[in-house]
């Protein structure tokens, strides 16, 4: 997971939101006002046939949002710019900035997530049927990695549980793991790293089951970028970073623990659990503190929150486990 200390951000952190947007757009509407023009002649099928059958990149195309009753903190936001390019995602590379650069070959479009394991039946999910299953949410959760840095961010979707109950588990199905897209060809960077790919993570079915797990499409009202896990992830609040895989294809229902893949390469630094705990150190470094990325450097520093601050929602979900072994 970290290897050395964590980099230090550029000052991209300003960029606000709505002058990110608008620089973008007025790009994008450049670009398009040329591909119009050259495919004029192309009917919609056809422009459809150009276009398809793969696509790598979505990102900034809007999701249609209600608000969420479930949004749980009112701090200021983190910029796009920080949230988009300063991104742990393995299978593009280990530092910050290289997924953003290594991930626009992900082939978003077609994408389905198979469900197997304790279930009724295995199905498979298509996910654009997923996208019209229920309204999507714009929900605002604290983001807390494991090398103490923290980020603020607003994301789109709706709670994983939804999903969960379609997928017809078992009463024998006690915990669910997530299995991330993993292709070497597509994901090169993959092969620096001694990791048995795919990205693995899992949860118990309770927690799994807990409204604030989030199935998640989009984020600040827009597609995910692929480098923050498109075109489907999980974002778990309460627990450190790593727990929530992105861009899932495998969703499998299991009667004891999966294997995770930082439990794995590391499991005295990365426990089953990782909820987020000030008090249970990393054994090389504290946890009781964070550094809120994109803020002036004196004002990043913050205490860490019990439960990354939602430990009135999920502390009763752990009543009566020592948390200190059960790190
Ligand atoms: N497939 C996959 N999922 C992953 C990771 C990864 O390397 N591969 N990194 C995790 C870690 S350590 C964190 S902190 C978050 C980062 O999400 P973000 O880049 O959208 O902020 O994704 C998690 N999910
Ligand atoms: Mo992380």
């Amino acid at each position: 997971m970290l290897i050395g200390k964590p980099p230090d951000i550029p000052s991209s952190a300003i960029t606000s939101k709505d002058r990110y947007l608008n620089r973008r757009r007025f790009l994008r509407g450049a670009v398009s006002g040329v591909v119009a023009t050259g495919v004029a002649a192309l009917g919609a099928e056809r422009l459809a046939e150009v276009f398809s059958p793969r696509i790598g990149a979505m990102a900034g195309t809007k999701l249609e949002t209600v608000k969420s009753p479930l949004t749980t903190t009112g701090e200021q936001l983190t910029s796009y710019d920080d949230i988009t390019h300063y991104n742990n995602f393995y299978e593009f590379g280990v530092n910050k900035d290289e997924p953003a650069k290594n991930a626009g070959g992900l082939p978003i479009r077609p994408w389905t997530i198979r469900v197997d394991g304790k279930v009724k039946a295995p199905k498979t999910f298509d996910i654009d049927t997923l996208l019209k299953l229920r309204p999507l949410e714009d929900r605002v959760y604290r983001h807390r990695c494991v090398e103490a840095w923290s980020m603020v961010i607003p994301w789109v979707g709706y709670s994983l549980s939804e999903f969960i109950k379609l997928c017809d588990p078992l009463p024998s199905a006690k915990y669910v793991q997530f299995l991330s897209y993993y292709d070497k060809h597509v994901e090169k960077w993959s092969l620096d790293q001694a990791i048995s790919w795919p990205y693995s993570e899992g949860l118990r079915m309770d927690e799994a089951m807990h409204p604030l797990a989030l199935l998640t499409f989009g984020l600040y009202g827009e597609v995910l970028p692929n480098q923050d896990g498109a075109p489907v992830r999980i974002v778990v609040p309460w627990k450190y970073g790593f727990k929530s895989a992105k861009s899932i294809v495998g969703v499998r229902f299991l009667d004891k623990v999966p294997p995770t893949t930082w439990n794995d390469q590391a499991p005295s630094e990365y426990g089953f659990y990782s909820n987020v705990n000030p008090n249970v150190d990393h054994p090389r470094w504290s946890q009781k503190t964070e550094r809120r990325i994109g803020l002036p450097f004196y004002a990043q520093r913050r205490t860490t929150l019990m439960f990354n601050g939602y430990a009135d929602q999920v502390a009763s979900l752990y009543t009566g486990m020592d948390l200190k072994r059960n790190y």
